[in-house]
């Protein structure tokens, strides 16, 4: 009787761990514990043994058999339930690492934003965005702005020169451009007026750094040529931009200046509206000389021009105490803009 259990025990338990789904455990469990089951009809032959030692022995170990198929379905539906629930989870899944390691998205530099911004304002204005090469002939950036050879104001602007001469360039006389003001004589030669342009660009200078000067930084030029232009013109013109670029409560005036290729010169400053002036840059009525160079004629044509460092607007607008900070790339500080 006892080894006729401990048989019915383990084709039971070898049932059960052979159960590969839930249905089928919960059928094992009915067949195998329920009246008619194996271990059922082993008890109701316990009444047939002969002594009280025997029926307690077979009793009891029918009892026990029943415990641990009983312990064995339980078991056996968790591993089963987990299962499912894993291979749910796997099938559901979304991979995210590929995300993970993917560089956060940064924006435009500080520089960069303040010259898309000018850009914004002046096509507002009605203005167009024109361009030139950085690489110069002296002609352009010197010559057809008034500054012929020897001219004083050449050694205010700290030349640097290449030594190769590209197409249409003397050797010596090609350099990288000091300011933006030669994109006025290309644009003079390249399109019939009426002109309304302003062009950003990077210039170079033989410039030592130090917290307010760059060698290479930007600047905007803006030429207008139309007939009857007036310096009326270029200080309305001023005045639109400064409540456009800084707001309402900004103004600007102009103060006389000197540049060999306008004539008056003034300086523009602006007002903030703590009282306190700043100044910009340089502008005025462009030169007849300049005209001529450009290829117009200075009895029918008229016009003004300004010019002013992209990066020095930047650093009062941000308040930044050194310009130099703005090229070192460090990304906490890049970060803050
Ligand atoms: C000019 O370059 C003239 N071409 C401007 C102009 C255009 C006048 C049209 C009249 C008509 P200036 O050398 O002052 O002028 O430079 C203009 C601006 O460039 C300055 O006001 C300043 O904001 C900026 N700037 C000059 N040098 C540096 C430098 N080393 N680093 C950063 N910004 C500079």
């Amino acid at each position: 009787m006892i080894d006729e259990i401990g048989a019915a025990r383990e084709t039971a338990l070898t049932q059960v761990a052979a159960a590969d789904s839930l249905e089928s455990v919960t059928m094992l469990g009915t067949q195998l514990l329920g009246k008619k089951g194996p271990l059922a009809q082993l008890k109701t032959k316990l009444g047939g043994l002969s002594t009280v030692d025997e029926k307690k022995a077979a009793g009891s170990a029918v009892n026990e058999a029943i415990q641990v198929v009983t312990a064995a379905l339980e078991f056996r539906n968790i591993e089963l339930s987990e299962a499912a629930l894993a291979a749910r989870v796997q099938f559901e899944s979304i991979d995210l690492t590929e995300y993970a390691d993917r560089p956060t998205r940064g924006h435009a530099h500080v520089v960069t934003q303040a010259w898309e911004r000018l850009e914004d304002v002046f096509i507002g204005l009605g203005f167009q965005v024109a361009e030139g090469p950085e690489v110069e002939t002296d002609w352009h950036n010197f010559e057809a702005l008034n500054m012929g050879e020897g001219h004083p104001a050449r050694g205010e602007f700290d030349t640097l020169f290449v030594d190769h001469a590209p197409a249409g360039g003397q050797p010596g006389r090609t350099l990288l451009r000091t300011h933006t003001s030669p994109v006025q004589i290309r644009t003079m030669l390249e399109q019939e007026p009426p002109i309304y342009i302003v062009a950003p660009g990077r210039v170079f200078r033989r410039d030592t750094p130090d917290a307010t000067h760059m060698p290479v930084f930007h600047q905007i030029e803006g030429l207008v040529i139309d007939r009857n232009i007036t310096m009326a013109d270029l200080a309305g013109t001023i005045e639109a931009f400064t409540k456009a670029f800084f707001g309402a409560d900004f103004s600007s005036r102009l103060r006389p200046s000197y540049f060999p290729f306008t004539e008056p010169s003034a300086e523009f400053d602006i007002q903030r509206p703590d009282g306190s002036w700043l100044e910009l840059g340089g502008c005025g009525m462009v030169h007849p000389n300049v005209l001529i160079a450009g290829g117009l004629d200075p009895e029918q044509w008229s016009g003004f021009a300004f010019g002013f460092g992209i990066d020095r607007m930047a650093v009062m607008r941000h308040q930044v105490a050194d310009i130099r900070d703005m090229y070192v790339n460090d990304i906490r500080f890049i970060e803050q803009f």
